[in-house]
């Protein structure tokens, strides 16, 4: 009998399409997100959403886990292999969630925390109004070199000695250039600190071995969401080295501390994912780096103020732009005005900016690893830069580039660097 709901389900569904639609139409430089490959999609629409598997594989609270029992044991395996470290927990079901199991299981309130403040381009998790904070952490942040668009090894190296932390957290949301790990992290043991790094960024390019390595560098525990340079689906990450007895207390915050049920057909799907980037990882992670620096450079020469010029403007996804000088909305105003074009970033705090300009700030930040993903090489990258002038510089009316970026986007719809459809390129 019709109850007249039903619109309500059609409604939905016109919008979830009109979303794709639109998506695959646009150029979407959003640096904290990608696209999941067919086989990807497959894992999170299967019914593995529809369990509950609490604990560990093979010693659950719930019957009927005999098959995400081995999918999980799979991706253990896969993960440990793909980082190097000695354990991987696939449960946490976002970067945050990583974050708060490690802040939980590492540290007791009251506790010193140094982490990278959010002006300086820090995760919200990591500071006193986020996960670090609802801990009762005493947080305190890293001192900024805004010339070097980095954390000041020897200031920090001071404030280490001069605080002796429970924990020191490395990473963060607007992230161009590798953090000093391995010049601090010793610092940070000779107080008996522990070393975290946030890799919700990077953690694609740490798979394909074109960043810092931080499990290498002196890092314990790396948390990161799975769904940004690592092209899984939304989900999160604790990828950590064998530290002793505390190990214990990780994995006892993790479940039953901030989480009871993981979303196990996200856990699938994060399981295809480490095959793909253990298969193709280092190929896409090198040409998200070569598409990174080529747009920072086409940017360059279209007339925009990139950042980080004398340092190669980039060694991540990120390309950074402050466009203060072309309208004093800047970001606030440019960014909107984009996505009206069809490109999609967003605006930014630059280090300098004041935090009363967090819905004006000065800077774009923008990543290249989804147009990656698609099949995009430096080439594209050049053809970005001039639409993003277009609209910024020459003030063109949005909408007549918004169809040529859709036009554009046509020949752009494979998900590469899978088993679906492979490399974008001949080898
Ligand atoms: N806030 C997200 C980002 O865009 O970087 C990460 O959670």
């Amino acid at each position: 009998m019709e109850n007249g709901y039903k619109m309500y389900r059609d409604k939905v569904i016109e919008y979830l399409d009109a979303h794709e639609n639109w998506r695959s139409s646009t150029i979407n430089l959003i640096a904290s997100e990608n696209i999941t490959s067919p086989s990807v999609n497959r894992a999170v629409s299967s019914g593995f959403m529809h369990k509950y598997a609490e604990g560990w594989p093979r010693q659950r609270y719930y019957q009927g886990c005999k098959y995400v029992d081995e999918v999980e044991l799979i991706g253990v395996d896969l993960f440990c292999k793909l980082f190097g470290s000695d354990f991987a927990d696939l449960r946490p079901i976002s970067g945050t969630n990583a974050n708060q199991a490690v802040f939980f299981g590492l540290t007791q309130p009251g506790d010193k925390a140094i982490v990278l403040h959010t002006s300086h381009g820090g995760h919200i998790s990591h500071m006193p109004f986020g996960a670090a904070g609802m801990r009762g952490l005493e947080v305190y942040t890293w001192p900024f070199d805004n010339e070097e668009f980095n954390i000041d090894v020897d200031k920090a190296e001071k404030l280490i000695r001069e605080l002796e932390p429970r924990i020191v957290v490395f990473g963060g949301s607007l992230f161009p250039f590798p953090h000093p790990v391995k010049e601090l992290a010793p610092v940070a043991k000779e107080v008996g600190a522990y070393v975290m790094y946030d890799a919700a960024h990077v953690l694609g390019l740490i798979a394909g071995k074109q960043f810092q390595d931080p499990l290498r560098e002196g890092v314990d525990v790396m948390t990161a969401s799975t769904h940004k340079t690592f092209p899984g689906p939304q989900g999160g990450i604790i990828l950590y080295r064998n530290f002793g007895d505390d190990v214990a207390k990780l994995q006892w915050a993790i479940f039953p501390g901030v989480l009871s049920n993981h979303h196990l057909h996200h856990m699938a799907g994060k399981v295809i994912t480490a095959a793909e980037m253990l298969e193709y990882g280092e190929k896409y992670a090198a040409q998200i780096v070569k598409n990174a620096k080529a747009l920072a450079e086409a940017l360059a020469e279209e007339g925009f103020k990139v950042i980080g010029e004398d340092k190669g403007y980039t060694e991540s996804h990120q390309v950074i732009v402050d466009v203060s000088d072309l309208h004093e909305a800047a970001g606030g105003w440019a960014a909107p005005l984009l996505e009206e074009a069809g490109i999609i970033l967003n605006k930014n705090l630059l280090p300098w900016d004041p935090l009363e300009k967090v819905n004006t700030p000065s800077g774009l930040r923008i990543g290249v690893q989804e147009m990656t993903r698609v099949g995009m090489l430096e080439d594209n990258m050049k053809d970005i830069a001039v639409f993003m002038r277009r609209v910024l510089i020459d003030k063109e009316d949005p909408k007549k580039v918004e169809k040529e970026v859709a036009e554009y986007r046509k020949e752009y719809q494979k998900v590469y660097y899978s088993f679906d459809y492979g490399l974008p390129m001949k080898e």
